[in-house]
């Protein structure tokens, strides 16, 4: 059995995370995704509208999807890709080179990101509507 494993916010769950989970299962048979913990996400930088056990649970409803798990830190791939026999590494071409050094323990393939869409822009549409309901009313 060949296992793919991703990494990832997954805030605002959009098309452009579908294609890339998509495009991940297709590379095997059993697809692995650990999304950023809240906690995770601070050292990250980013701030998320939704919480992680939302975030989780839709990556989980997804039909590409066969496993979540959490990811709390920049270190822990090489110990998931050991413990779950990972076979390919899989993130979006954003992270062009980042990961290089997984290939000691498995395949990494950078995929190209969905163009158009992002969880910020989403963001920035939400307050943009919501500033245009305030002034309307
Ligand atoms: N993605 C994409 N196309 C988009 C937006 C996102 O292909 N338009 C991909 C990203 O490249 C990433 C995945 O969807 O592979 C999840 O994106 P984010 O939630 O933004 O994840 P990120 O913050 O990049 O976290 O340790 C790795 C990090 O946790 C990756």
């Amino acid at each position: 059995m060949k296992t793919i494993i991703t990494y990832g916010t997954f805030d605002l769950f959009h098309i452009g995370h579908v294609n890339l989970l998509s495009r991940a299962k297709a590379l095997g048979d059993r697809l692995i995704v650990a999304v950023s913990t809240d906690e995770f996400n601070l050292q990250k930088g980013k701030t998320t509208l939704v919480p992680f056990e939302h975030r989780a649970a839709v990556v989980a409803s997804c039909r590409y999807v066969d496993q979540v798990i959490a990811e709390v830190s920049w270190e822990q791939k090489e110990k998931d890709i050991r413990q779950f026999g990972v076979d390919v590494f899989v993130i979006g071409d954003d992270w062009q080179g980042k990961f290089d050094d997984l290939k000691a323990f498995c395949e990494v393939l950078y995929l190209p990101r969905t163009r158009n869409i992002s969880s910020s822009s989403i963001k920035q549409a939400m307050q943009v509507l919501a500033q245009l309901d305030k002034e309307l009313r």
